[in-house]
């Protein structure tokens, strides 16, 4: 990762050491999860230990960074927004432990380590990925909360980006048109649900943390969108351009399985001209924060730029 963010498809670079947020952010994220998730002790102890294994294998933590800077850009206490921001990495480690079985994507290797079925088998990877998701919950229902943004509100947020009409959504979309030919218009449905769904939900989460505005929370749901359609075309680009070490997970699964890609709709250049078309969308959405939204605009272009 460069130390130094440069502005998508601008000269002028950004003045925001995006290496140190991250790692700070990761180490602080990393630390409020251990403190949520039962102790691998706990009994049954197998249960806990493979729902840690998933969590802590070395995921990037972009979710939960997005929901502190959404709510850093509103001016938030990162206190209050913590919570928000490690049930939204317990959904997302929760959708890779089931996509990784062998009932879905059937993938041996995820964060650079063995999949969790492997390790556990497919029973109790159902079963962690299964109580990763009830976990979020659990977390959301215990943060702190406003007027404006009362538990009920939280939930239902994160809820909807879970839930049949979202992520799983897009996850049945996906393997419904596994084999077939679908339009671009088909494959952004997909995109919207799988990936950009719980992105726009990480940032929002943060802005209502923070006690955002209604248009501080419409200028965060517009740039989560956006960067979360950029997210998963990069993704879509790195599966093709990238070796399984560089990725930790295993590289061209997605010609092998026939899925339906924006690279193999349109083409590779044609497909980084969008989401860098989407990159500058999402840093027009945030104008609305005067200057106080830099972490939020290294990570865009961080998304954009990214190789792993
Ligand atoms: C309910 C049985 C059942 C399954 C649900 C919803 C679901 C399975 C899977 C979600 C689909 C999915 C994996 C979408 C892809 C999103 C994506 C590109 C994930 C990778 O995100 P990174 O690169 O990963 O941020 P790390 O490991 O760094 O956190």
């Amino acid at each position: 990762m460069s130390v130094t963010a440069t502005r998508a498809g601008a000269r002028r670079p950004l003045a925001f050491d995006l290496q140190a947020y991250l790692e700070s952010c990761s180490e602080r994220i990393n630390q409020a999860l251990d403190r949520f998730l039962p102790k691998e002790t706990v009994r049954p102890a197998t249960i806990h230990r493979a729902m840690r294994y998933s969590l802590f294998a070395g995921g990037k933590r972009l979710r939960p960074a997005l929901c502190l800077a959404a709510a850093a850009a509103c001016g938030g206490d990162e206190d209050q927004a913590m919570p928000l921001a490690c049930a939204v990495e317990c959904i997302h480690t929760y959708s890779l432990v089931h996509d990784d079985l062998p009932a879905m994507d059937n993938d041996d290797f995820r964060r650079g380590k063995p999949t969790n079925h492997k390790v556990f088998g497919e029973g109790i990877a159902v079963l962690a990925g299964d109580a990763l998701l009830t976990q979020a919950f659990e977390i959301v229902a215990q943060a702190r909360t406003w007027p404006r943004y009362p538990t009920q509100a939280l939930l239902l947020e994160i809820a909807r980006a879970a839930g049949s009409r979202q992520l799983i959504a897009g996850q049945v979309a996906d393997l419904e048109a596994e084999g077939k030919k679908i339009s671009a218009e088909q494959l952004k449905y997909i995109h919207e649900r799988k990936t950009s769904a719980l992105l726009c939900c990480a940032t929002r989460l943060g802005g209502m943390s923070a006690n955002s505005t209604p248009a501080q929370l419409r200028a965060l749901t517009g740039f989560g969108y956006q960067v979360g359609l950029a997210f998963q075309i990069i993704d879509d680009i790195l599966d093709i351009t990238q070796t399984t070490e560089q990725l930790g997970k295993t590289a061209g699964k997605d010609p092998a399985a026939q899925k339906a890609t924006y690279p193999a709709i349109v083409g590779l250049e044609k497909s980084k001209k969008i989401a860098q078309q989407l990159t500058r969308r999402a840093f027009a959405a945030l104008k609305i924060f005067k200057g106080k939204a830099a972490a939020l605009e290294a990570l865009a272009n961080y998304l954009l730029v990214r190789d792993r």
